[in-house]
């Protein structure tokens, strides 16, 4: 009978996990999600205890090791380089990296987790952007879609409290992201990010959320109710759902 008795230790950690509060910061590329989260941290040594942040996994994208001891692959660029080939095969990876991520960090001890970007983002900005631009075939989005619901739903460590979105103008994130200077960054448009960004505002200030996205949102053992926008976090940020 001891052992099924949780331990206090476990209970406890199962009491932290429950309080856990899990935040995604949004926003276009070269918004400043990352700038934010690291001046977040910066801002004091007490908020350094209560958060975890989890930064998105760009450099997996960026550095696929060869199974067979060869080059690594950089599927970052292959997709800017190639999209109709690759924006399948990255958009699917982009999950799978996202959701081994939210996984590792599901039993860290800080009360707030925030998230840079999320599956949710993933799906209504870029896979409905290049699903738009044709590099996405209709199977291709049918196959992705087929997965997806049932994935997330599964998987409720991927479902946050809510949204933090960096609201910035096309033309800031272009000149940001040309400071920047990424390599693989190169071809990107003022009109893809202007796509982007129409794809961000129409889905977190309209509340145009997929239903699928409402009923998991919705859902009353999270105890999550939909707010109106507010500011959040200083004037460019705003928290669409929370306890
Ligand atoms: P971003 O998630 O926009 O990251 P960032 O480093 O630009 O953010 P910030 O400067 O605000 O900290 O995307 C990184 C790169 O990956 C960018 O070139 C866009 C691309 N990308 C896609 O093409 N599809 C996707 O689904 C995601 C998440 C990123």
């Amino acid at each position: 009978a001891d052992l099924e008795t949780p331990s206090q230790d476990q209970a406890e950690a199962e009491q932290r996990k429950r309080n856990k509060v899990t935040l995604c910061v949004e926003g276009n590329i070269s918004a400043g999600k990352s700038t934010f989260l690291q001046k977040l941290l910066k801002s004091s040594v007490e908020l350094r205890d209560i958060i975890e942040v989890v930064p998105e996994p760009v450099d997996k994208w960026q550095n696929i090791q060869d199974t067979n001891g060869g080059q690594p692959s950089n599927l970052l660029e292959a997709f800017y380089r190639n999209p109709e080939r690759y924006a399948y095969t990255f958009q699917n990876y982009v999950f799978v990296t996202r959701l081994m991520q939210a996984k590792d960090s599901e039993d860290c001890a800080a009360p707030l987790r925030l998230l840079e970007r999320s599956v949710f983002s993933d799906r209504m900005v870029f896979v409905r952007a290049v699903h738009e631009a044709k590099w996405l075939s209709e199977m291709e989005l049918s196959i992705y879609d087929s997965w997806f619901d049932p994935v997330v739903s599964q998987l409720q460590g991927l479902v946050p409290d809510g949204f933090i979105y960096l609201a910035a103008s096309p033309e800031t994130c272009m000149r940001r992201m040309s400071a920047r200077g990424r390599g693989e960054e190169g071809g990107v448009s003022l009109d893809y990010l202007a796509n982007l960004h129409s794809k961000h505002e129409e889905w977190l200030r309209s509340g145009a959320l997929r239903p699928e996205e409402l009923q998991l949102l919705s859902d009353p053992s999270r105890n999550l109710t939909q707010l109106q926008p507010n500011g959040f976090v200083g004037n460019s940020a705003s928290c669409y759902y929370s306890r």
